[in-house]
């Protein structure tokens, strides 16, 4: 959840971190150490198959030529064309920001052109040989009580299903409230809902139900032995696939880490089926055995290479937060409801916790510069309040949004 990484929202951000990469203005002598090391680079390596005219602010840019290895100046054709700085650039080739997780987070901003041809150079620039997006053989994970198999698809492939999660009767309450809350936002105008998918933030503000879920045994049966002990949520949410609704972006819940470590798991997402869930109503789309690095999607906003996790509601969906996924594409008139509890490690935060402990008379008189260090803006999807947008300083609410109901009845 996470990275609730809409198309639109990418889109909204990408002004925002234009707007503050102005004052690192790029000057000739930045532009021309980007193309001599970029020279540098094709001199080693087979030639990239596409031209891509690469921008390094409003200004400064070039057109990098691949089939002919050269780079020329801007005004040549492309096949596509991106934002980037030099330093997220260098950071690429240094194989230090995957090229799928800087286009999550606005490091990459496409303007022009296809995604998959920005990420191809990117995976070229760094040297890294993607298999994308390759299905294993072996018969992929299905609901099941089974805790060995359990274990043994969380390993394997990055997820596994639990049969039976949640009674029947915690599907009903939790799902009530969902619906309710879902509408409640909607008509009081604080709903966050894209294209794909209405997501219902903060949860432990709207409801008990929520609260006791996180009491739920499967947590303590599984997050501790792949996360360590008191693992700290990194939010729980409702992600609600609405009828007609696309697929969202393909990311990692852990995308905020960079370079990106295929060896160590920092999170563990728990996603309660709420609704029977199958491929037709936008079950969670997941690249099995991404997690072990050497698979990953040629166009983060494609689902190819993926399947859809399905089960009856009271599923309960184990993702291990280097898989890649996305919220599916529902091609039915119905709304899939899931309720998202993401775990972290215990280390993920800061030492000094000054969210309780800060001063309230000093929290206006802070510096922009100290506020970012506490964790008031929202950062590669981390730090939000009720949804990140990446780079907003978020403020504390006056009264953050609690229980809420539709007031009018449909028909009135
Ligand atoms: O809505 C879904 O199926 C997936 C949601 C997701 O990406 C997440 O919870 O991190
Ligand atoms: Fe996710």
């Amino acid at each position: 959840m996470d990275t609730m990484s809409d198309v639109r929202a990418v889109t909204e951000s990408a002004v925002i971190k234009r707007a503050a990469y102005k004052a690192r203005t790029v000057d000739a002598a930045a532009r021309d150490a980007v193309i001599s090391e970029l020279q540098a680079v094709m001199a080693q390596r087979e030639p990239f198959a596409s031209r891509v005219d690469i921008r390094l602010d409003d200004e400064q840019g070039f057109v990098v030529d691949g089939p002919n290895r050269e780079v020329v100046p801007l005004g040549a054709p492309a096949e596509c064309r991106f934002h980037i700085n030099p330093l997220n650039l260098s950071h690429m080739a240094e194989g230090k920001l995957d090229p799928r997780m800087a286009i999550l987070f606005s490091q990459l901003q496409m303007q022009d052109g296809a995604m998959r041809t920005a990420v191809a150079f990117g995976d070229w620039l760094a040297d890294r040989k993607v298999v994308i997006g390759s299905l294993t053989n072996q018969a992929l994970p299905t609901p099941t009580r089974d805790r060995e198999r359990l274990r043994h698809d969380l390993e394997a492939f990055g997820y596994a299903l639990v049969e039976g999660a949640l009674t029947p009767e915690e599907v009903r309450v939790l799902r009530q409230r969902v619906i309710e809350q879902a509408a409640g936002e909607r008509e009081a105008g604080v709903a966050s809902v894209s294209e794909g998918a209405q997501v219902v933030w903060a949860l432990l503000n709207k409801g008990r139900a929520f609260h006791d879920l996180l009491l739920n045994p499967l947590i303590d049966e599984f997050v501790p032995e792949v996360l360590g002990e008191h693992p700290i949520l990194t939010g729980i949410v409702s992600i609600i696939a609405t009828p007609g609704g696309k697929s969202t972006t393909m990311h990692l819940d852990q995308s905020f880490v960079q370079p990106a470590i295929p060896q160590f798991q920092t999170g563990l997402n728990i996603l309660w089926f709420l609704d029977d869930v199958s491929e037709a109503n936008g079950g969670t789309r997941i690249m099995p055995a991404s997690h072990l690095g050497g698979v990953a999607p040629a166009d983060p906003s494609s689902p190819e290479g993926t399947v859809a996790a399905e089960g009856p509601a009271g599923t309960a969906l184990l993702l291990d937060s280097r898989v890649w996924h996305a919220t599916g594409n529902n091609r039915t008139d119905k709304a899939r409801h899931l309720v998202v509890s993401y775990l972290s490690r215990a280390f993920m935060r800061a030492q000094e916790n000054y969210f309780l402990s800060l001063r309230p008379e000093l929290e206006d008189t802070l510096d922009e510069k100290v506020r970012i260090m506490l964790g008031y803006r929202c950062t590669a999807s981390l730090g939000a309040v009720e949804g990140p947008i990446e780079g907003k300083m978020n403020r504390r609410p006056a009264e953050p949004v609690g229980e809420l109901k539709p007031v009018s009845r449909p028909g009135h």
